[in-house]
């Protein structure tokens, strides 16, 4: 008997990565500035300074990187194409070495015997677009279904899997409204009204893949669990703005073509009046999808907080109105989440309770956990922590598909250490150690487990 997690044929068991967490090169082959380039050289808004000008210098090793995948055995990689690589101002001229390079990497991976799985947009958006309002004006949905229609055009009869956005929350609520992510904006309805049109990117997105031709078209959302951190009503009703902030923004229309019943609640005057929304905009934002992506870390334990009068930036701000509290008695990774693998499972199924035949396949698009690694004086990674982790997570994906859920596949968060956003690489996700000084990958244990799990399954 296999101690692993065990999946049906065909289930993908893969890896995932990002192309500003990874890649660096940053002006090189013609590539423009994204909002992450703005952002990491702003001082002050990136620990120790980090930027993700060399970051894994995966632009210029990517042989080797796909060489672990494939000593590794994953069926799929998951990577993000940087779209100012591709269109450098956002719009206008096409960047032929940029497509290039994504083409080598996409060829690479096929003669390994992988399937590529395309993100068109994991937040680094071309500065030029952000100079025009970013996800705030619809033009920027409207380029971003040109640039789709490129990238697709060129990679579309070898890429078979297509996701449009990566985690739109964090672009939409990190990026305009907490101002911890790139742009760095503190608005409140500004930060609503780049929900709105990330999801119409999004829905013209799909348009412009159909009429590519490509084989999956999905959209990765990160969803929360949210538990009450006690049973009083003020706590169970912050639950509810939680709930509509992280996940009913993005699942009601995407699944159920409406716009959440609780958004007045959760955002009173800031949703008043969305004069950002157009007719026909649910139609386009509620096509049909082959798969939903789902990233998913940890639960979030959620009590009421006052609103702070005169700063009604922070009405949508997630440390306002309801705040998260510490879980007592569970153990934190580096990032301080808390780990209790069960609520994905439970996640899952309440996924599938509440929108039933209208949720597609699933994907798990990412999880992993960062830990504080240590290099042995054997030279090796002993990450136990994250070893637990994946076994844990694993497993209860796999109770999840048991109880019903259709879940087609996983991909670990993430295949190197990389540039952890605002916490710059000061966190590892890594299942392989990147020495960022001599550039240097030393597979941990966590990747020697997860090789051998692939291994087990049965076909
Ligand atoms: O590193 C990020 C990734 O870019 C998006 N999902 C969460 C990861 C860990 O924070």
């Amino acid at each position: 008997m296999s101690d692993f997690p065990l999946f049906p044929p065909g289930f993908v068991l893969g890896a995932a990565t990002a192309s500003y967490q990874i890649e660096g090169a940053v002006r090189e082959d013609g590539r423009g500035p994204s909002i992450w380039d703005t952002y990491s050289h702003t001082p002050g808004l990136v620990a120790g300074g980090d930027t993700g000008d060399v970051a894994c210098d995966h632009y210029h090793r990517y042989p080797r990187d796909v060489a672990l995948l494939r000593e590794l055995g994953v069926g799929s990689y998951r990577f993000s194409v940087a779209w100012p690589r591709v269109v450098p101002d956002g719009t206008g001229p096409v960047n032929p070495k940029g497509l290039d390079f994504y083409s080598r990497l996409v060829d690479e991976l096929l003669a390994a015997g992988i399937e590529p799985a395309v993100t068109l947009y994991h937040w680094d958006l071309p500065q030029a677009l952000e100079d025009r309002g970013g996800w705030r004006v619809r033009e920027t949905a409207e380029r971003f279904a040109e640039y789709t229609a490129v990238v697709a055009g060129h990679l579309g009869d070898r890429v078979p899997r297509w996701i449009t956005l990566n985690e739109p929350w964090c672009s939409a609520f990190l990026g305009y409204s907490v101002g911890r992510h790139a742009p760095g904006a503190r608005e409140g309805r500004g930060a609503l009204a780049a929900a709105h049109h990330l999801l119409v990117g999004h829905g013209l997105a799909v348009r412009a893949l159909r009429e590519a031709g490509v084989r999956e078209v999905g959209v990765t959302i990160n969803l929360d669990h949210n538990l009450p951190a006690t049973g009083s009503p003020a706590d169970l009703a912050a639950v509810v703005r939680a709930d509509t902030q992280h996940n009913l923004v993005w699942t009601e229309p995407l699944l159920a073509g409406r716009y959440p019943a609780t958004e007045e609640e959760t955002w009173g005057e800031l949703i008043a009046d969305p004069d950002f929304r157009l007719d026909g905009d649910l139609e386009l934002i509620t096509q049909p999808l082959d798969f939903l992506g789902v990233n998913y870390y940890r639960p979030i334990v959620v009590a009421d907080a006052p609103h702070r009068e005169g700063d009604p930036a922070r009405r949508v701000a997630t440390d306002n109105r309801y705040e998260e509290v510490r879980l007592p008695g569970a153990r934190h990774t580096a990032m301080d989440w808390p780990v209790v693998p069960g609520t994905l499972t439970d996640l899952l199924v309440r996924l599938k309770d509440r929108y039933g035949e209208a949720l597609p396949p699933v994907y798990l698009t990412e999880n992993g956990s960062a830990e504080d690694d240590e290099v042995g004086a054997d030279g090796a990674v002993h990450d136990t922590d994250r070893v637990a982790y994946l076994r844990d997570h694993l497993s209860a994906l796999r109770e999840a598909m048991d109880a019903g859920v259709d879940v087609r596949g996983y991909y670990v968060w993430s295949l190197l250490d990389n540039f952890e956003w605002a916490y710059g690489y000061g966190r590892r996700f890594g299942i392989v150690r990147v020495d960022y000084a001599t550039q240097a990958r030393v597979p941990k244990d966590s990747y020697h487990w997860y090789r051998a799990m692939i291994a087990a399954q049965p076909g």
